[in-house]
């Protein structure tokens, strides 16, 4: 992590903590020089079209090439990339998938999170636990409804000032992260806290993008998950919450109408909810 300082009560400067994470990865695809040329091609004539159609000044093209320096510099590729682009890239990976819709990563993905067995509550500061209390349960099956033993259900989700742990330095490593180990049948019940709606960091060069176009940076409250199990493709998701705000308006264009859950308030003052996963065979 850099020392990317809390300035603004969401989360600011979590952009470029994305980027030393990201660094740290090797990256690779299998991809032949000619579709890197067909892609490439396209993908400037795309951009060289909208210079026409909009008669793109030189001041404008000067802003432009400035802006790209500073999205680098500040470290927000990966913040500007995930919010804007991912989702036709899972768009893509949708096609060939019929189990549990998936939706965007994002920049805030840690692997190797505490191992949690299927009844567990996320590790939580005091303070969080002054929020509403989210208990939530289900079962990962494979397509035909089977129970999937060892199954993996990995979760992690902003705080309520909309922090994520490793990605703002007052937190512990870990807030609100785990990687659940389902009981044999693929069932967990996890104790957490709701989420709150998320803001794009607005200080940034990916902030003065939305800004200049008189956008939101907001995404709706969510939960980010990656459920795996052996010889099953892994999903990717994300959960939202009937009702909240930015559900229709998300800044990353990353919400699904299978993908919002509706809890109810139970008796002990927590609410809860059931989602069950089905994964694709590998
Ligand atoms: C997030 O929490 C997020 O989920 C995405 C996609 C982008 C920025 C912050
Ligand atoms: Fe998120």
């Amino acid at each position: 992590m850099t020392t990317t300082e809390i300035q603004n009560p969401t989360a600011a400067g979590s952009g470029s903590a994305a980027t030393d994470k990201f660094k740290n990865e090797r990256v690779s695809a299998d991809t032949s020089p000619e579709r890197v040329a067909a892609i490439a091609k396209d993908a400037l004539a795309a951009l060289n079209q909208v210079i026409l159609d909009h008669g793109v000044t030189y001041p404008e093209y000067r802003v432009l090439k400035q802006w790209l320096i500073d999205v680098g510099e500040g470290g927000e590729w990966p913040l500007f990339l995930d919010v804007f682009i991912e989702h036709s890239v899972e768009e893509v990976l949708a096609r060939s998938r019929k189990g549990t819709k998936g939706s965007i990563e994002g920049p805030y993905y840690v692997a190797d999170a505490p191992e949690l067995p299927s009844v567990c509550e996320l590790p939580m500061r005091d303070v969080d636990r002054k929020e509403t209390v989210l208990v939530f349960s289900g079962q990962v099956t494979d397509l035909d409804g089977n129970g999937l033993d060892s199954a993996i259900v990995e979760l992690w989700h902003a705080d309520a000032d909309g922090y994520y742990s490793q990605f703002a330095d007052h937190l512990p490593e870990w807030n609100l992260r785990g990687k659940i180990i389902t009981d044999s049948e693929g069932r967990y019940e996890i104790t957490t806290i709701q989420p709150a709606p998320y803001q794009i960091p607005t200080d940034g060069p990916t902030g003065a993008f939305i800004e200049a176009q008189n956008g939101h940076p907001w995404r709706p409250a969510h939960l980010h998950l990656i459920v795996s199990a052996p010889g099953k493709e892994s999903v990717t998701t994300q959960l939202y919450f009937d009702g909240g705000e930015w559900l229709d308006s998300d800044v990353a264009m990353a919400t699904k109408p299978e993908l919002i859950l509706s809890p109810t308030a139970g008796d002990d003052g927590k609410n809860h909810v059931t989602y069950n996963f089905t994964l694709d065979p590998a």
